[in-house]
């Protein structure tokens, strides 16, 4: 009972729910841009800003062009052929990201002469720049990257040879641990507005034809990269979802990763060291402290009241229908309660208490 009421008083000052979540942070070369809060005036951000913490659901949901409600942001940042953009997430409290399974994908499209201050992302044009599921030959998710701490990043190369001129980043994080049947999957989408303003050593046409879809439009809802019912079984491929990358991409060896990331323990346990490696092209230390409750998505009784409490002072955040599935949060939904094997039932329980033991409860 008193540990209820010390949650409830911490979760009292957070600004948003304790359920999935939203982009934190981008890094543009080590340069920081915060990105705003849900329901956030966006004018001097670079992100645009979405009006809830939820997942958006559907392939043909409009909202999976820019995430929910996206509205343009004021600011576009400067970048460069080749930079490198690391991105960091939070939950919906404010803590820790806490979704480990599923893809992490980026696109980019042109912003066109009117600049991405005004441009109307729904006709964005976009290709596909990154795209990472499973550390190669391990069952480590590259998603768990962004659950180590608070500057828990995912990066990708901006293609060396992007002709100069504003682009729209499409950044997308696919839940998939209810990805297991049709419709279950959720996406995390977020923008970012940049320019290439130094020229391309040796510019190549921007993509076009095959290379560029819309959203939604760009995933489909039975493709394998959104509906996967292999996608907790130890070895399975994981192939993210959307159309193959653009031929000007980098598949950068180190990149979006992390580098150096890959134990053969199979497991995602939140240890700090997948992100002290990535701190050559990242934000510096991170500590692998869990600073979330670790509990996921809105599944007991306690968060309920959090969101109860929370949504009558403070901003209004949209909730969505689907609750109960995430209080299964990583597990897959036919395999609840495994014998303790089950490696990732025990990581989020581990997590869970951790993350108890260093709030103080
Ligand atoms: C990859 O990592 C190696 C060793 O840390 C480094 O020398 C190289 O520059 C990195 N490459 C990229 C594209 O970041
Ligand atoms: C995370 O990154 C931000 C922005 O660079 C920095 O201000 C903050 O100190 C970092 N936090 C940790 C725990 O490293
Ligand atoms: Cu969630």
């Amino acid at each position: 009972m008193f540990a209820q009421l010390a949650l409830l008083s911490l979760a009292a000052f957070a600004p948003l729910v304790a359920a999935h979540g939203t982009l934190s942070g981008v890094w543009i070369d080590g340069k920081h841009y915060p990105a705003p809060m849900p329901l956030e005036n966006p004018a001097q951000y670079i992100v645009r800003s979405v009006n809830s913490v939820d997942p958006v659901k559907g392939t043909n949901n409009p909202d999976l062009n820019c995430g929910h409600n996206a509205q343009k942001a004021g600011l576009v940042a400067d970048a460069a052929p080749g930079s490198t953009v690391a991105l960091s997430w939070r939950n919906g409290e404010g803590g820790t990201w806490v979704h480990r399974v599923g893809g992490v994908v980026n696109f980019m499209a042109s912003c066109g002469n009117g600049g991405c201050a005004t441009f109307d992302s729904a006709k964005a044009e976009f290709f596909k720049v990154s795209e990472l599921g499973k550390y190669p030959g391990t069952d480590n998710w590259y998603m768990a990257d962004l659950t180590t701490g608070p500057n828990g990043t995912t990066s990708f190369t901006i293609p060396p040879t992007l002709p100069a001129g504003e682009y729209l980043i499409r950044h997308d994080l696919i839940a998939m641990h209810n990805g297991l049947s049709e419709g279950g999957v959720e996406f995390y989408p977020a923008c970012i507005q940049i320019r290439l303003s130094a020229p391309s050593r040796t510019a190549s046409a921007i993509p076009s034809g095959k290379e560029v879809v819309t959203f939604p439009g760009g995933y489909s809802p039975t493709e394998p990269g959104v509906l996967d019912p292999n996608v907790f079984n130890p070895g399975s491929v994981y192939t993210p979802p959307g159309p193959p990358l653009a031929a000007i991409a980098v598949a950068d060896p180190n990149g979006s990763t992390s580098g150096g990331s890959s134990s053969t323990s199979g497991s995602d346990a939140p240890t700090g060291t997948i992100v002290a490696s990535s701190s050559s092209t990242t934000p510096g230390s991170s500590s692998p402290t869990p600073t979330s409750t670790g509990g996921g998505c809105g599944g007991s009784r306690q968060k309920k009241r959090v969101i109860k409490r929370i949504v009558q002072q403070g901003p209004l955040i949209k909730r969505h229908a689907n609750k109960a599935a995430h209080k299964r949060q990583e597990l897959p939904s036919k395999k609840r309660a495994p014998a303790p094997t089950a490696v990732v039932p025990v990581q989020e329980r581990t997590f869970a208490v951790r993350s108890r033991v260093m709030r103080g409860i």
